[in-house]
């Protein structure tokens, strides 16, 4: 279901033209309210009057993770402080938090989007959501309850954890659509045929999954599990949280909500603007937000821009499910690695779970080495080890030929590998560097 054609389905111009009008209003207000941005556009030597088209936005600076931690907690600003009433935050793995505020109107952005994103799964007010994400200062939580409430859907506000209860409920509510990361449903599915419990047979039927890097092999697999559609949904903290982007019924693609969120592609080494279709630096500019709005937004998530229409009848662009990021590229011995494409080429080995560990050390040679455990099917480990070890030098030769990398594979038995309620931890990089 569509949910707000208006916007979603608008004719391409048109659209250009709103976001043209959005992005000049942008610039004069960060440039009068925010002195971080003042100093950034002057040095750039642009002004509002410079912007005849939208594209003209790569005039406009970029701002960075570093800006943000440099200008916390309140430094980006741009109203007056009473104007804000709501805060999430998003830890990150070194420094300090990122910081985003919202005013009234950005709420009614967020609630919006979420209601589209949801909307795009097939959600209705006939649905009974259970809403796994964590509540708290992370965005998962609030910006799926808010959809929801947007929609009119109920929402079960469950949080993330507790597994025992959250199958109870999964059970006796009858819920109809599951919000999580795609590590979690595929957990609480292990958890329910542990527990004897066959949830292919309950109403559940659809799911939004984001907030990690997941495969279509993932997907495939929660669907088979549950019986179910499993959607990709897009954010981050610092843009608005859940809601950025989202899957249609088409599930091939991402729909950008670009008349307040505009994307772009750059090469992250040179900052240089690339075209749809080619791989890059995902880059947001928030069109429209007032509490702390973000001036090309470089994310650091790898991805492409889809400019083909879509099957649906939206006319936004969509993003190609997310290929990696700068930052959690791996260099192995010089080779630049993403875990995701690791999990991509355990796509099809049959036998494997897409439950996987990559453990980095740097060995007595000082050589990158590199461990790759993966979790297997029950029955094989009852079986003799000879399909073991078949299997385990299977794996390895499809790395080295997809990957261009050589890696030991240790097959493990299922559950081994640490399961995680909220985002998943998938490598351990050992190497002092
Ligand atoms: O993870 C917001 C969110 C909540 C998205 C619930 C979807 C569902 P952060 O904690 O700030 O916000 O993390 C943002 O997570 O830059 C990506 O690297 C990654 N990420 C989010 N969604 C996806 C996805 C939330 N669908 C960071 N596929 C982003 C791959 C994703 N990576």
């Amino acid at each position: 279901m569509i949910f707000n054609p208006e916007y979603e389905c608008m004719e391409k111009q048109a659209r250009k033209k709103l976001q043209l009008a959005a992005l000049k209003n942008l610039t004069e207000t960060l440039a009068s309210k925010v002195p971080f941005y003042q100093k950034k556009i002057m040095e750039a030597k642009v002004k509002s009057n410079d912007i005849h088209n939208i594209t003209d936005i790569c005039k406009l600076p970029f701002t960075t993770k570093d800006d943000l931690r440099d200008n916390y907690p309140h430094g980006l600003r741009a109203c007056p402080r009473d104007r804000i009433v709501e805060v999430h935050m998003s830890s990150g793995t070194t420094g300090k938090p990122v910081v985003n505020e919202y005013t009234m109107k950005d709420l009614d952005i967020w609630r919006q989007v979420m209601a589209r994103t949801l909307s795009g799964a097939g959600c209705t007010r006939d649905d009974i959501v259970q809403n796994c994400y964590g509540y708290g200062l992370f965005t998962g939580g609030a910006g799926v309850h808010y959809g929801c409430l947007t929609i009119g859907a109920e929402v079960l506000p469950m949080s993330s954890g507790n597994t025992e209860r959250q199958l109870m409920i999964l059970r006796d509510f009858g819920s109809t659509m599951l919000t999580c990361t795609p590590s979690y449903a595929m957990f609480l599915a292990e958890e329910a045929a542990e527990a004897g419990i066959d949830i292919k047979a309950l109403p559940i039927n659809k799911g939004c999954f984001g907030a990690e890097a997941w495969s279509e092999n993932m997907r495939n697999e929660i669907q088979e599990r549950y019986n179910m559609k499993a959607y990709d949904i897009y954010g981050l903290t610092e843009i608005i949280g859940p809601g950025v982007a989202f899957e249609c019924e088409a599930q091939n693609g991402l729909h950008v909500n670009e008349d307040m969120f505009y994307p772009e592609i750059i090469d992250p080494e040179t900052g240089e603007p690339l075209a749809a279709g080619e791989k890059g630096e995902l880059v947001f500019t928030t069109l429209t937000r007032e509490g702390t709005p973000l001036l090309r937004y470089r994310t650091r998530d790898i991805t492409y821009l889809i400019e083909e229409p879509c099957s649906c009848g939206r006319t936004t662009r969509r993003l190609h499910r997310l290929l990696g990021r700068t930052d959690d590229m791996l260099i192995i011995r010089g080779v630049n690695l993403f875990p995701s494409q690791i999990e991509q080429a355990l796509i099809d080995i049959e036998g494997t779970e897409p439950q996987y560990l990559i453990i980095i050390n740097r060995g007595e040679s000082h050589l990158d080495e590199l461990e790759l455990q993966v979790e297997v099917k029950k029955d094989l480990f009852s079986d003799e080890t000879r399909g073991l070890e078949k299997l385990r030098s299977r794996i390895e030769n499809v790395m080295k030929s997809k990957l261009q990398i050589g890696l030991k594979v240790k097959l493990v038995e299922p559950k081994t590998i640490e399961r995680s309620i909220g985002k998943a931890k998938r490598v351990i990089d050992n190497r002092k560097i």
